[in-house]
């Protein structure tokens, strides 16, 4: 088709669940899961459900949630849902929630953790890890070339625990699914946090490579560690799996040219080197220019420079969402990075359509790729840049071509 960049067709499957849209963290909490329902009516407006076909799926398992995580975790996930009152449910099941990471607000109190219960959790896991399996599966089975999963990409989750936002990892059960089909699977991470529980999952493992790019160091001199604080470049896996782990460390204030100094060639040399037979890319939008919690300074289109990167190897590509807490910002991403994923972008109109949601747009004077101001402080370390790029390109040399 003519509107494609590279001149070739992609047969594309999305995946949305209107169920999910309305899942509450809390009303101070960042995590906002309408910011899906947002990019689902701008890619409803945009015309661009006629280019994809609609995956209708049957939630997960318990069994399909068991392929990664632990069998009591998944109980505790789906009983602590069932306990209405869970304010002043059960007590075992409080504390069990809490060594597993979920916190559970005394009343009155609003997000005081970030990873809070939830009315409705358990379907909320079950939505959108299922959107995820079957999103692999259509990869799998050839019907797709791309597949979208706009509410996963929930990197954090541990085997018996949640974190950071995140209860079920998606990812990890979709990466498994892909195996049974595909040889060697890469998965890559552009959320502005490390993938923390993709990449301790797989860390010994070579039929899967995981490359995650993110801020790492002290949110201000001598303070915390930037989230979850792990990934730097020495960081390279172990095991059989020695080097099929690879982390891109970054200071704040990251760029679009900055970023894709390091991610195209960087990308480019592991396709070469693990040359993967599917790629899974987590899109979190908290990389983008004013997110409320990333600090980096991408555009949209800078964004999006990774998933046409990507795409443009024309390998099996599987689209997750994840991070993103400046929802307008998100919403303009994802639905953006829907066109390119059918090769629609160049048709994509900067004004927003009125569709239900445009009063979110006023910041971005209602322009689906909003500004990203000249900055006049906050310089980019170029050397530093440098070296984090050739400390990649050493890893990449270590693997088996
Ligand atoms: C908050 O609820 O760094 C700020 C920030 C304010 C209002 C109420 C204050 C009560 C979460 C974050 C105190 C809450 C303190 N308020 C929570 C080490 C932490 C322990 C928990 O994009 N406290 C933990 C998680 C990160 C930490 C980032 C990114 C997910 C993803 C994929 C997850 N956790 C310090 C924070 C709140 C707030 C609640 C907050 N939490 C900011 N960053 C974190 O990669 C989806
Ligand atoms: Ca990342
Ligand atoms: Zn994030």
């Amino acid at each position: 088709s003519a509107s494609c960049a590279d001149g070739r067709k992609r047969r594309v499957c999305y995946y949305y669940d209107p169920g999910i849209a309305n899942v509450d963290y809390g009303a101070d909490h960042h995590m906002v899961p309408r910011r899906v329902a947002m990019a689902h009516a701008l890619v409803e407006k945009y015309g661009l459900l006629a280019d994809m076909e609609r995956l209708r799926v049957r939630p997960a398992t318990k069994a399909e949630l068991r392929a990664f995580h632990d069998d009591a975790y998944v109980r505790l996930l789906h009983d602590i849902t069932q306990d209405a009152d869970h304010r002043q449910g059960d007590a075992e099941i409080l504390e069990t929630a809490r060594a597993c990471g979920i916190g559970v607000p005394d009343p009155g109190e609003t997000a005081a953790y970030d990873n809070p219960v939830i009315d409705g959790l358990w379907d909320y896991c079950v939505r959108y890890a299922g959107g995820s399996l079957a999103a692999a599966r259509a990869l799998a089975s050839g019907t797709s070339d791309i597949a979208i999963n706009w509410s996963g990409g929930m990197h954090h989750a541990c085997q018996g625990r949640a974190s950071g936002f995140c209860y079920v990892n998606d990812i990890v059960l979709a990466i498994q699914e892909l195996l049974k089909h595909f040889e060697r699977v890469l998965y890559v991470d552009i959320d502005v946090h490390h993938g923390d529980g993709v990449e301790e999952h797989f860390k010994r493992e070579s039929r899967v490579m995981t490359v995650s790019f993110h801020r790492y160091g002290e949110d201000r001199p001598g303070g915390e560690k930037f989230f979850p604080g792990t990934g730097t470049a020495e960081d390279v896996g172990e095991g059989d799996g020695k080097y099929y782990t690879l982390n891109v460390p970054m200071d704040a204030h990251m760029d679009d040219e900055s970023y894709q100094h390091l991610f195209r060639p960087i990308m480019h040399k592991v396709m070469e080197k693990f040359a993967p037979d599917a790629v899974v890319l987590q899109c979190g939008a908290d990389s983008l220019y004013g997110d409320r919690l990333g600090n980096f300074r991408l555009s949209v289109k800078g964004h999006a420079g990774c998933v046409s990167y990507l795409r443009s190897f024309n390998v099996p590509l599987l689209l997750l969402g994840g991070g993103g807490y400046t929802i307008n910002h998100v919403a303009s991403c994802w639905c953006y990075e829907t066109a390119v994923a059918v090769g629609k972008e160049e048709g994509i109109s900067d004004e927003i359509p009125f569709h239900g949601y445009e009063h979110y747009y006023r910041d971005q004077g209602y322009k689906l790729h909003f500004t990203v101001p000249k900055t006049n402080g906050n310089k980019i370390d170029v050397a530093a840049m440098e070296k984090i790029k050739q400390d990649a390109l050493m890893n990449l040399a270590m693997l088996k071509p």
